[in-house]
Parts: C-alpha cells; structure tokens; sequence
C-alpha cells in the first residue's frame, strides 16, 4: 500500500512540530467549484499564519496522501464524476482500484493517524441523522472518533444532523466534547443550539493540556474540540432550521439516503438560501484551521 506524506509535514512531524491534517470530502462533495478550491487554500494558509504545516488528506490514484501541493488541491476541486467520497470502509477498495477520492472525517482520522497526526480541523462531524429510527444513518464519523485517537477541531455537528442525539451517542462512545469559548454545542452556522456541554476552554494551552492528559491516559479514541462561528459571520438558527427541514422531507421524497444524503442536504441548503450559507461555512473552516494551528502550537510546546 502507498502512502504518500509530503516532505514538510515528515520533516515537521520528525521533529515533533505542529502539524494539522485537513479533510477532503469538503473539496470534493461538500462545495461548488471553485469555492472549495479557495476554501482549500485559506485553510492551509489559515494554519501557516499560525506557524504550523498543513497536511490536507486524500487519496489519489489509489495513493494515500497526507499533505497536498497546489496541483493536488487543484485536481481535486474540479468537477468530476469519478472522485469517491470515501469514508473508513472505502479505503480498501479505493487502494486497491486505483481511485481518486475525497477523504471524510472518518477515512481522513484513520490516514492521519497512520502518519502520526495528531490534531485535525474540520467544519462540521458527520452524526446521527434526523429520522435515524426510519433510516438507521448514524455517520461512521462517530466510530472513528470512538476508536482512533486525534483531536478534531470542529464548529459542532452539522445542523442538518439530529445534535441531540450525535451529542449522546458522543458520550457512550467515551469521546471528550469540550466547548472552545462555550457552553453549548454549537450548531455550525449557528452559534448555539441549546444544549450544554460541559467542559469548557479558553486557550490553546488548556486546551493542549486537555490532549496531553488524553495521551497520557493511552486513550485510544479521538476528542473534539467545538468552536463556534464568529457573532458576526453567523446564520439565525431559527431561519437555518426551516430549509433544514424543508431539505430533510426532500430528500425523503427524491429517496436520497446513505453517502449521498449529507452532500444532498448541503447543497439543498445552499441553494434554499441563495448561497448565503457559503461564506459562513467557509469562515468557519478557516477559523477551524487556524484554532487548530495555534492548539497544535501550544501542545508542541507541552
Ligand atoms: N461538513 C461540511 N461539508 C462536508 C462535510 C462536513 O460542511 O462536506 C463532510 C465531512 O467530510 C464529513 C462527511 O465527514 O460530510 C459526513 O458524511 P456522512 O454523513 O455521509 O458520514
Ligand atoms: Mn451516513
């Protein structure tokens, strides 16, 4: 099997530096061209400002990748129909048929923990769907977080998920959620969702400390580190919650479920709100990756 990390994330990673892994699902099915292709490159550049080395993750011609170059990100962002996305149970069939693929939450924590990552920034986890009793689609986000142990730096679940339960099923699965300047859950494009968390940092030190304690334990399962949209960059989630909605009977309509169920509902959202939901996810990310950055920082340090 190949694996391939890009020279400045194996020099970093040798000298025990920060180093933070990206995902690719939102380049490859998560945003229209070319707004993932920027979002791509202000995530990297959002984690260098911090003085840290990106490593967006994906597999290419059957190659897993820990770190891009431009081309790669480039290649990735353009339409094409042949690009898997591919979660945990993908990635044999991806290695071994040669496919290009967007790595999720899931498949990207198992790759960077292959390479010896330890933090990860993202936008929003995969969860429990609304309507799990009918459909039974619980993402396999949640079993990687359960089992593979990195910090994933994230703005809370997808709203368009049932957080309620995501929360839960987090807590059977042993996985530390600790609000980053909140209390609550945070509800993705929105700030809050209403329901308490209760482990709280401030700083990137504490929460470095947080991990280092992880670490210390032999945890084995991954943590997340919830940070919520700036006031300013914002959508109400009372608005956010009708399309969501509106978005969920859609797709039982269309008969839309599985891996095309979260890719479906994103771009439903977008286009229900005129794409004002664009620039929030896309700051969100950004700042995900820079939070991240500056955590990778300060645990380099520890
Ligand atoms: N959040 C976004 N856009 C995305 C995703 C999350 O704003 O594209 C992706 C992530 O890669 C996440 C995946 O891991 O959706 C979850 O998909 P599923 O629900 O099928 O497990
Ligand atoms: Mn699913």
């Amino acid at each position: 099997m190949d694996i391939k990390i890009l020279p400045e994330v194996e020099k970093t990673l040798q000298k025990q530096g920060p180093v933070v892994a990206l995902e690719s699902t939102l380049i490859t099915h998560g945003f229209p061209y070319p707004e993932n292709l920027a979002i791509a490159r202000e995530s990297e550049a959002a984690i260098r400002k911090e003085g840290a080395t990106p490593a967006t993750i994906a597999i290419i011609n059957g190659t897993l990748c820990v770190g891009l170059l431009d081309e790669g990100l480039e290649a990735l962002s353009k339409p094409r129909n042949d690009i898997l996305k591919a979660t945990t149970r993908d990635l044999p069939l991806a290695i071994a048929q040669k496919r290009t693929a967007g790595t999720t939450v899931a498949a990207t924590m198992v790759i960077a923990a292959m390479a010896g990552i330890k933090i990860f920034a993202t936008g929003g986890i995969g969860g429990v769907h609304r309507g799990v009793a009918e459909t039974w689609d619980i993402s396999a986000d949640l079993t990687e977080l359960a089992r593979t142990p990195l910090a994933v730096v994230c703005s809370g679940a997808k709203s368009l998920l049932d957080l309620p339960k995501t929360l839960e099923t987090l807590e059977t699965l042993g996985v530390p959620v600790i609000g980053y300047g909140t209390d609550e859950f945070p509800a993705f494009y929105s700030r809050t969702s209403g329901l308490k968390i209760d482990a709280r940092v401030n700083t990137p030190e504490e929460a470095a400390a947080i991990l280092k304690s992880h670490q210390a334990l032999g945890a084995q399962n991954g943590l997340l580190f919830c940070n919520p949209l700036s006031e300013a960059e914002a959508l109400p989630a009372d608005e956010m919650e009708k399309h969501i909605r509106a978005g969920v009977i859609e797709a039982a309509k269309q008969g839309i479920s599985g891996k095309t169920a979260t890719p479906f509902l994103l771009k439903y959202i977008v286009a229900a709100t005129g794409g004002r939901t664009i620039q929030p996810n896309k700051a969100l990310i950004r700042a995900n990756a820079a939070l991240a950055a500056k955590i990778a920082v300060a645990f380099s340090k520890t």
